[in-house]
């Protein structure tokens, strides 16, 4: 008869590791208007009006601000489409990315 005995028998499943994440970071400057960076955030993250600007105030005065954590791919192409759209407008507006601790 084939092994019956199920007793004592161990198996370790893997899972697939979740990618790392990574951080979209709006820096603070001294030249783009508040408006702008508002408008941007909505357009480019989806982020509603009060929270934009709750965003936006923490990077005027903290001189920086996490917007939201994306796979690293993910993060890395929004910063760089909201910081392109900035200069496009002829402003300085930098957005940047690091890896989640
Ligand atoms: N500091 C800018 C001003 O006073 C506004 C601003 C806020 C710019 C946040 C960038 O990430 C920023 N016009």
């Amino acid at each position: 008869m084939a092994d019956t005995n199920i007793k004592n028998r161990t198996e370790t499943v893997l899972k697939p590791a979740r990618p790392p994440l990574h951080k979209v970071i709006l820096l603070n400057d001294d030249f783009t208007p508040r408006e702008f960076v508002v408008r941007l955030l909505k357009a480019e993250f989806r982020v509603p009006e009060a929270q934009a600007g709750i965003i936006m105030l923490t990077a005027h005065t903290k001189g920086a601000c996490v917007v939201a954590v994306f796979t690293r791919e993910v993060a890395e192409e929004k910063a760089t489409r909201a910081t392109d759209s900035a200069r496009q407008h002829g402003y300085p507006l930098l957005f940047s990315t690091e890896p989640e601790e």
